[in-house]
């Protein structure tokens, strides 16, 4: 009997090798961590008896073709990482549907459509301010004015991808069509702490998070931190930390939001002068768009009556969106079937976390599911899901592929 946690485990150990150096698993697209992980995958996917191709957005594409004509099922998640982030954030997700066709193989069973296991470039939008690249290429989103955005070395997304040996300017041809296409499944660690706490291996999701980023400048005037008198200062740190109490106000007193300044620059940043300028950002998230929308108004409206109280020069931008997406009904419904086929209670959850499934909810029906996240710790190190829980959320994804038949994917004409 295999035990398909322990095969996952021992794939994902050998995958977080691919790393630079450092604390934890730092993977970031089109670099050489990305192309050994690939790599990685090609062997694995290859050894599986599926086609392998690499596509000009960068997702490595593994696929086993069904009967002629038929449909395809999409599965799989993103292969980057944060910085010093977990072994199973993205990557748990094209390395679970594998195991499970491998077990489908092994059982003898064949599936009555094509199935791809995809593994995104990039979902996590580290290097590059802008994610999603992969995901939003297949639902014909994707933003070719993102290709000139630079990283922190000033190499643009585009000069990436051809010295990845991409064409990014073929991106646009990678849209897929709706009618090909029974969803697409993403597994993927809950990154919460909310199956711990209720005794769950797997969960499913309901709706993933809408997010919105504000990009915040504060612009005060510099002094000798010993000789400007306080009254009459500028202090653009002081007008900062009144904003970073503003968001968190707002998250803790408004319903369903979570609010978050992860980011602030400070200049110059010495302990004897006056900071005249910070640079700071503002997350809203939340399964509500008009929540979501809301806060972010009140925001600007707080930082435009702040620069007045306080005579500062502040800046305020909404540099990023993207709504609520809910799963589908029927996919989500039988993915939970297949789990609770097995003992799991099929508890059902909002993903605060962003996914690849929100980009993909513009091409098709999606349905996440989630595998338990030791103490709800994510983009760390310390991340972890269990082999046993690998193993039960594999043979939950290999009974949904088996139950669905010639006739769900007719009905779904
Ligand atoms: O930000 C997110 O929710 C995702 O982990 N990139
Ligand atoms: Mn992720
Ligand atoms: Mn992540």
């Amino acid at each position: 009997m295999t035990d398909w946690g322990a095969r996952a485990e021992r794939l994902l150990n050998d995958l977080s090798t691919c790393s630079e150096p450092g604390p934890g698993v730092t993977r970031l697209p089109f670099t050489p961590e990305h192309r050994a992980a690939i790599d990685l995958l090609q062997t694995q996917m290859e050894t599986l008896g599926l086609t392998v191709t690499l596509d000009h957005a960068g997702t490595l594409i593994g696929r086993i073709e069904g009967p002629l004509g038929s449909k395809t099922l999409l599965m799989g998640s993103h292969q980057d990482t944060v910085r010093e982030g977990g072994a199973y954030d993205g990557i748990m997700g094209v390395v679970l549907p594998l195991m499970a066709l491998e077990k489908l193989r092994s059982d003898g069973i064949e599936l009555p459509f094509s199935v791809e296991v995809l593994a995104f470039a990039d979902e996590e939008g580290v290097r590059f301010p802008t994610a999603l690249i992969g995901s939003r290429a297949l639902a014909g989103t994707f933003d070719p004015s993102v290709l000139f955005m630079v990283d922190s070395q000033g190499i643009t997304l585009s000069e990436a991808m051809v010295a990845f040996g991409l064409d990014p300017d073929r991106i646009g041809t990678l849209a897929r069509n709706l009618n090909d296409v029974i969803g697409f499944v993403e597994t993927h660690i809950e990154q919460g702490p909310v199956l711990e706490q209720e005794g769950e291996a797997l969960g499913f999701v309901t709706a993933i998070c809408g997010i919105e980023r504000h990009q915040i400048e504060v612009i005060g005037e510099t002094g000798h931190a010993g000789t400007l008198p306080m009254s009459g200062r500028r202090d653009a740190l002081v007008g900062a930390a009144a904003i970073v109490t503003e968001v968190d106000r707002l998250g803790r007193t408004t319903p369903d939001l979570r609010a978050t300044v992860g980011a602030l620059d400070v200049v110059p940043n010495v302990v004897n002068a006056v900071p005249r300028r910070v640079r700071m950002t503002a997350e809203f998230r939340s399964p509500d768009d008009q929540t979501r929308c809301d806060a972010g108004r009140s925001l600007h409206s707080y930082v435009r009556e702040l620069a007045l109280r306080r005579n500062l020069t502040i800046k305020v931008q909404k540099t990023y969106s993207q709504v609520a997406q809910p799963c589908d009904v029927d996919l989500s419904t039988r993915l939970t079937r297949s789990a609770t086929s097995m003992g799991a209670e099929g508890l059902a959850l909002p993903s605060g976390a962003t996914h690849d499934a929100s980009a993909m909810a513009d091409l098709c029906p999606i349905a996440m599911l989630f595998v338990r996240c030791r103490d709800g710790v994510s983009h760390k190190p310390e991340e972890f899901a269990s082999s046993h829980d690998m193993g039960l959320a594999i043979s939950a994804l290999a009974e949904y592929l088996a139950s669905i038949d010639r006739q769900t994917i007719q009905a779904d004409d």
